[in-house]
């Protein structure tokens, strides 16, 4: 199963389907909408970087110019599935080669029928180059007629970022190239496009389009007269770069746009790109096809957003396939995508770290300015990672009202969250240098940080995390969430066993953090002592409290309120949420999955019997089900794995909470890996050292994956 296709047109779910059919190359996406216009789209190309803040109060990806305009006329009459009659339709997105296909059969309102078969992918060979061909046969003796724009009236739903510069007409040995340069309007970054069509009639090249210097959008125009039979074929080629890459963007897009000779070459270079990310990434499940396609499409998805040769970048919750979350990055990158990303692609993560490490010092700004020490992560981040959680959204309730979000102010367990993503992806690459270079320092900041964050409880002689709220978010303002503790105590420890290890293998190192960091015998000590005292609320069962009070909270039978379609936040409120024990998303079970190691099956168990059933898995957060399917491979009970499973599986192919529209669930997709790999295979890594536990849902024959461990390459071949 490597296609996700649809052999029906349904315009009303526009958003979805855009999603879904996004292709894209790790610099940049482009959402499926249709080459034609239609009324309520969500046409949308994102690149990596080029956000912008005004007239925004919190800083966006900026929706750039249109590359996928195509206006077809056939005998004068515009080609659009709203009109005429549609014989043939289907689209589909082959995700082993990045390329979306559609095929028409379309008769016109006058009686005239033609196929028309676009196809389009966005190069991994080449990131700067986008390739998109519409093969035209006619049923009729007439005229074809073809407008290729690049347009630059873009917009972030109504939000204008776009200051046009020039266009203008440029004479190339293949060809003439129509190009566009825009630049955003506070951050001021430039875009250069570079368009070329290349037109053939029954394989002969015919290649004259007309310029059209419409303002802003630039157009290369063909119009043929044609004949039953025959065989029209446009590529159109469009380079893009902006002033993050290049000085002089445009120079770079044409040199782009000069490298791609023809559709087919491209396509080859391209597919033998996808070959090669397959061969290191891909996972074969025989015996359960949704299963199989489920985890190829979400794996397609991460790698289109990945970015293979940009530091000062990461993916953000929604990739780079649609407005959520305006493109912001958060823990889902180091807790549920990073380790796909780790274990099968170590030069990917490691990019996605660096940007943590490039995000230092606006880490560093955030927590001294709350009156703290070292690096306290923003919530959601995007260019500079200054914090850009929007702090009032409007209200699910009422639209008209706005709520407050609190997660920017009280979400201390990002920098922890960001410590194990760098512990991992030592742990697992073994990349000594690396770690001495970027990881330790940001192990040690966070730590730092939390060192000073923590309360002395003089009365309960402990240290305390007061006023923060953990990974379920229906509770805001609680103390203490275990989570946080668990996990800052972690970072804590590891934080001072890496500097041990910093003296002993990498000394000048060593003397240059603890200079750079100000790592006193106090702050040492301090570390020490609130990793030894940090308050954790654990009963002599193993049952652990998700924050203090949490099991005074009114409880509450899920059962109550089946059947549903909303989230129990929407059913009690958000204010109202907060008194009951329902949950958003794992949260204690979370922290014994992340550390899971450090707790035997029975504590687990007894947690995970607590939790299970109080968690809203439907419709909370879509973070959740593919860490509930985990740990439950964890507890054996894999019946409930699976069933967890399947609903991370369908969040985006089925649009479960119908907001697939706004992007893809890129922490869900990260997820589904993880909960395959270290769930049903059961894989556990120590040193350069691994085991496998394989419990597999019954229907699956077969389950296979690779993955790197201490540069060396490993297959996984479960029977
Ligand atoms: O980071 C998540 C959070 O855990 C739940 N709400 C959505 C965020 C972005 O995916």
């Amino acid at each position: 199963m490597w296609t996700v296709s649809e052999n029906i047109l349904d315009l009303a779910s526009i958003h979805h389907k855009e999603t879904i059919f996004t292709i894209g190359n790790g610099y940049l996406c482009t959402r499926g909408a249709f080459e034609e216009s239609y009324p309520n789209e969500r046409r949308a190309t994102l690149i990596h970087g080029v956000f912008d803040d005004v007239p925004v109060a919190f800083t966006e990806l900026a929706n750039a110019p249109d590359w996928l305009g195509l206006t077809i006329f056939l005998n004068g009459q515009k080609f659009s599935l709203q009109d005429g009659v549609l014989h043939q339709y289907e689209r589909t997105l082959d995700l082993k080669s990045g390329l979306l296909k559609r095929v028409v059969r379309w008769q016109a309102p006058g009686g005239q029928t033609a196929t028309l078969i676009f196809e389009r992918f966005a190069s991994l060979a080449d990131e700067h180059l986008l390739a998109l061909r519409c093969r035209i046969l006619p049923e009729f003796d007439g005229t074809i007629e073809v407008r290729a724009s690049l347009n630059s009236n873009m917009d972030n739903e109504g939000v204008l970022h776009w200051r046009f510069l020039d266009q203008r007409l440029i004479p190339t040995p293949q060809g003439q190239v129509a190009a566009l340069r825009v630049r955003t309007r506070k951050s001021k970054i430039e875009l250069a496009y570079a368009m070329r069509l290349d037109v053939k009639i029954n394989a002969h090249q015919n290649n004259q389009p007309e310029y059209w210097d419409v303002e802003s959008i630039p157009t290369l125009r063909v119009a043929r007269a044609v004949r039953v039979g025959q065989n029209v074929e446009i590529t159109k080629f469009v380079a893009i770069a902006t002033s993050r890459d290049s000085a002089d963007p445009m120079s770079l897009a044409l040199r782009h746009l000069e490298n791609a000779s023809d559709f087919e070459t491209a396509f080859s270079a391209h597919t033998r790109a996808w070959e090669d990310e397959w061969n290191r990434c891909d996972v074969i499940i025989e015996g359960d096809e949704e299963a199989q396609l489920a985890v190829r499409f979400s794996l397609y998805h991460l790698l289109i957003a990945a970015p293979r040769h940009d530091n000062r970048v990461n993916i953000g919750a929604k990739t780079l396939s649609g407005f959520g979350y305006r493109g912001h990055a958060f823990w889902d990158t180091e807790i549920f995508m990073l380790p796909f990303f780790t274990f099968t692609s170590p030069h990917i993560a490691r990019n996605l770290l660096e940007y943590r490490y490039l995000t230092l010092p606006a880490a560093r700004e955030k927590a001294r300015r709350a009156g703290y020490e070292g690096a306290w992560f923003a919530w959601e981040s995007a260019a500079t990672g200054e914090e850009v959680t929007p702090t009032w959204v409007p209200d699910f309730h009422d639209p008209k009202k706005l709520a407050r979000v609190w997660t920017g102010d009280l979400a201390i367990h990002i920098s922890a969250d960001v410590a194990y993503g760098v512990w991992q992806y030592w742990q697992v690459t073994g990349d000594d240098e690396w770690f001495a270079r970027y990881g330790a320092e940001l192990i040690l900041d966070a730590a730092k940080f939390y060192a000073s964050r923590a309360e002395w409880d003089a009365q309960r002689q402990c240290y305390t995390f007061s006023d923060v709220i953990g990974p379920d978010e229906y509770h805001d303002h609680v103390n203490n969430n275990a989570y946080t503790n668990l996990l800052a105590q972690w970072n804590l420890q590891i934080a001072l066993e890496t500097l041990d290890w910093l003296k002993q293998h990498f000394p000048t190192q060593a003397q240059t953090l603890t200079e750079r960091l100000r790592l006193t015998p106090e702050s040492l000590g301090k570390m020490r002592d609130v990793a030894e005292k940090i308050l954790i609320l654990e009963d002599e069962n193993g049952l652990i409290e998700q924050f203090e009070g949490y099991f005074k909270l009114k409880d509450v039978n899920l059962s109550d309120y089946e059947p549903r379609t909303r989230s129990m936040h929407e059913i009690f409120g958000i204010e109202e949420a907060n008194h009951y024990q329902i949950i958003k998303q794992p949260d204690v079970l979370m922290l014994l999955y992340l550390l899971r190691e450090r707790y035997d099956q029975k504590r687990i168990r007894i947690n995970y019997d607590y939790y299970n059933p109080r968690t809203d898995h439907t419709y909370g957060s879509s973070l959740g089900p593919s860490i509930q399917a985990a740990i439950a491979c964890v507890m054996g009970d894999v019946e409930d794995a699976y069933e967890h499973f399947l609903r991370a599986a369908r969040a985006d192919l089925r649009d479960v909470r119908g907001n697939a529209g706004d992007g893809i669930h890129a922490a869900s997709a990260g997820g589904i890996w993880q909960a395959v790999v270290f769930g049903f295979a059961g894989l556990r890594v120590h040193g350069g050292e691994w085991a496998i536990s394989p419990r597999l849902p019954k229907q699956w024959k077969r389950l296979s994956f690779r993955f790197w461990l201490h540069g060396k390459q490993h297959i996984v071949d479960i029977p």
